[in-house]
């Protein structure tokens, strides 16, 4: 035994499942294959394709329709515990409604879904991740008040076709991506510019969705399936840039509009949405002449309904914003709480405009959601750093992201935080939405050009490998040679 070791390591539990994340429109391609119904990524794509960086789109990506078995040949090589993907709506359900599922769509996932347990990885299964069918659009999507009950039959035939192999479930990534850039802002598909407006009605349907899929899981599907389901909403830490109270107050209110419109209803004691942001919109919305504040609320049978729902709390962070209050919210007409986002100029710096390397950046939200919310389960749902799309297979700095990330995985444990897994973003490049292929997040890239869309592991896919299997951080480690094997 190793007396002499002086030093103590702090290892990940033997239970603690590590993964990698995707999403299906960012890399499975086969945008119409089969009878694929359309979605609103494919149909911004095509329609408007000038809103993304490199003129491109998903219609082939990583071609994962046709590279499913290499993609778990990836995950071996990893030794990955767990994997989390996403199911394309419109590959199930052509027309988004029930009334025609597609044989197809559902052999894509059985297999895929059959390839990975084959080998002992977890399947961990987003429903939605970004990717609406573009009939329901049509229909005014996330703002019309039927959607709940669309989504909650597609939900019922997702639990019933995978639930014998898949045991953790994820309702939505990502609300605020979802309902303030798709409905507000104007920035996401379906870039509805619905300032002030639109957001509040897509997070009340969203929430109500996702407690309606919920509970549909829980009293029909979870007794004979023993699974749970949860939602990912994207938490990253924001802190005012001075102490003030005004910067503070700002910094609490920036945090309720990305995220605590979202997780407040369903994690908090309270239920319902954010008080000071609910107040501030209220106030603002008569003063601007309407009847009644912008934001609805939630009847006191939807808040019981609603609270409570999650069996995990699942966070996709990234990165630290500061808020200072010197920008008025009201010089952003746009919106209710956005302000300018701050970084310190040592930060190290991502290919992504957002996306800085702060310290303690996953420690600080982990605690925070610690104490707000009674100490939920949580998983990290991703977590990732993009270099540029000629930045080679030599990561460094990723490599140092990705340490720097697990070493507040190993602080937050410590601190008691009830953190269960964590998934990198992403598997492979992608991808990246308005970024094209500029901005790659892989630990595998891919060749775009090559009609096989080959993947060859970058430096960060051996240091992450070695993590896994050794469930320490080796700050030493290095790669003896790129060649990727299974152990
Ligand atoms: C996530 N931010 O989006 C998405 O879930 C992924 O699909 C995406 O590829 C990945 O992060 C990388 O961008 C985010 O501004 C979008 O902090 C924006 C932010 C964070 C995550």
């Amino acid at each position: 035994c190793s007396a002499l070791s002086t030093k103590q390591e702090r290892r990940f539990p033997d239970d603690f499942l590590f993964g990698t994340a995707t999403a299906a429109y960012q890399i499975e391609g086969g945008w119409n294959a089969d009878d694929k119904g359309e979605s609103i990524w494919d149909h911004l794509t095509h329609n408007n394709p000038t809103v993304i960086k490199d003129l491109s789109n998903g219609d082939i990506t990583a071609d994962t329709y046709n590279n499913y078995k290499r993609d778990v040949e990836m995950m071996r090589e990893l030794g990955l515990d767990a994997y989390r993907f996403s199911l394309s709506w419109s590959r199930i359900l052509p027309n988004g409604l029930t009334n025609k599922v597609s044989e197809a769509g559902f052999a894509f996932y059985n297999n895929y879904i059959d390839e990975m347990v084959k080998y002992g990885i977890t399947p961990m299964v987003t429903l939605y991740h970004w990717d609406l069918p573009q009939k329901l659009q049509d229909l005014g999507g996330l703002a019309n008040p039927l959607f709940p009950e669309w989504y909650e039959d597609y939900a019922r035939v997702v639990f019933e076709q995978f639930g014998d192999r898949v045991k953790h479930w994820i309702t939505f990534n990502e609300p605020r991506e979802i309902c303030y850039e798709g409905y507000d802002a104007g920035r996401n598909a379906p870039q509805v510019n619905a300032t002030g407006i639109g957001s509040y009605l897509c997070a009340k349907n969203l929430v109500m969705a996702h407690a309606r899929a919920y509970h549909a899981y829980k009293n029909d599907f979870a007794p004979s399936q023993g699974g749970v389901c949860g939602i990912t909403i994207c938490v990253n830490w924001v802190a005012p840039l001075t102490d003030s109270e005004e910067d503070r107050f700002e910094a609490e209110l920036s945090r309720q509009g990305q995220w605590g419109l979202y997780a407040e209803p369903i994690f908090s004691e309270e239920g319902g949405f954010p008080k000071e942001l609910s107040e501030r919109v209220a106030q603002r919305s008569i003063e601007q002449g309407y009847p009644r504040s912008r934001m609805p609320e939630f009847t006191d049978e939807e808040k019981a309904f609603v609270k409570g729902a999650a069996d995990f709390f699942g966070v996709n962070h990234y990165t630290t914003f500061l808020i200072s209050a010197t920008e008025k919210f009201s010089e952003h007409a746009f919106s209710d709480f956005e302000t300018e986002n701050h970084y310190l100029d040592e930060w190290p710096k991502s290919a992504s405009d957002w996306l800085n390397l702060a310290p303690n950046s996953v420690l600080n939200a982990l605690t925070h959601l610690k104490e707000k919310y009674n100490n939920p389960v949580i998983y990290i749902t991703e977590n990732g750093w993009s270099t540029r799309h000629d930045a080679g297979l030599i990561d460094d700095d990723r490599i140092r992201y990705y340490r720097a990330a697990l070493e507040n995985v190993l602080d937050a444990l410590d601190a008691g935080v009830n953190l269960k897994g964590y998934m990198a973003w992403s598997l492979m490049d992608n991808f990246e939405w308005f970024a094209g292929y500029t901005e790659r997040f892989g630990l595998y890239e891919v060749d775009f050009e090559d009609p096989a869309r080959t993947r060859t592991p970058k430096k960060s896919a051996f240091v992450y490998k070695q993590i896994i299997k050794k469930r320490v951080i080796d700050h030493e480690y290095e790669p003896s040679s790129m060649t990727m094997t299974i152990d």
